[in-house]
């Protein structure tokens, strides 16, 4: 039977740890297509943030580094300045990346770095018990706004594009795979030609939603509506007669 996994991951140490229905797993699975088709699992190095990103830390089966919460940024800023050869990956939540670390990302990201950021956007902190976090939707609730949260959001990528009009900087979600895997193409292609890179992702946390597959997709669909994606899904073409 053919090997259904990207070449990159590390097989023998399947099933991975994600809870049934993350959207983790959909992107990780797009990612490691991606460095495979680009060629580059020898020189990839990925940072992993705390939170369940950390859950990945042996999917692939390339170098990775584990960095403190809120850090993978700027250890993956330094670590591309003493190997300019290698491509860097920084991989974090949303509490990582827009909370704790938010003057990382932006810094980076005006500092031109060298590197791609991937930030799993899922409306909550997942991996400690799902706590609002700064995408936490206006009147959602999570385990610390039981009664819903205030009307107080983020949205990353318009940030970065302030920051840095050079980075590729961009807003896909798991719900629409085909176009996500086009933008982490363009992510790592766009640190191979100098630049900084950040795409954030919409991503299911079943979990923490407390949601049913269908529940999940209808959640992924609302946060659009506070978090539009960069490119709409491409229109079905119209059979031929
Ligand atoms: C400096 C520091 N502060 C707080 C924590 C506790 N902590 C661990 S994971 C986490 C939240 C992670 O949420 P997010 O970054 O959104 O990632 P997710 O788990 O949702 O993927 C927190 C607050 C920590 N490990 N280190
Ligand atoms: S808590 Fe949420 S983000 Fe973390 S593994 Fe479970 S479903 Fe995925």
């Amino acid at each position: 039977m053919n090997n259904p996994f990207p070449q990159c991951w590390r097989c023998s140490n399947k099933p991975h740890k994600f809870d049934p229905g993350c959207g983790h797993g959909i992107t990780l699975k797009l990612l490691g297509e991606v460095i495979d088709e680009l060629g580059i699992a020898n020189k990839t190095v990925l940072g992993w943030d705390i939170g369940c990103s950390l859950l990945a830390w042996d999917l692939f089966d390339v170098d990775a580094v584990q960095t403190h919460h809120g850090r993978t940024v700027p250890v993956m800023s330094g670590f591309k300045k003493s190997r300019p050869d290698s491509i860097a990956i920084a991989y974090t939540g949303d509490g990582g990346g827009y909370a704790i670390g938010l003057h990382h990302l932006l810094n980076s990201a005006q500092r031109d770095e060298n590197i791609s950021v991937i930030l799993i956007n899922n409306a909550n902190y997942g991996m400690t018990g799902g706590q609002e976090a700064p995408t936490t939707l206006p009147g959602q609730k999570t385990s610390t706004t039981p009664n819903g949260a205030d009307e107080l959001f983020m949205r990353g990528p318009e940030l970065v594009q302030v920051a840095n009009k050079n980075a590729f900087s961009a807003r896909g979600t798991v719900r629409q795979p085909l176009v996500l895997k086009k933008m982490l193409r363009e992510l790592i292609e766009s640190q191979q030609n100098g630049h900084f890179g950040f795409l954030e992702i919409l991503s299911g946390c079943p979990t923490n939603w407390k949601t049913d597959a269908k529940g999940t997709m209808e959640f992924l669909k609302r946060m659009e509506e506070y978090f539009p994606t960069s490119r709409p899904h491409p229109p079905t073409p119209l059979p031929t007669c």
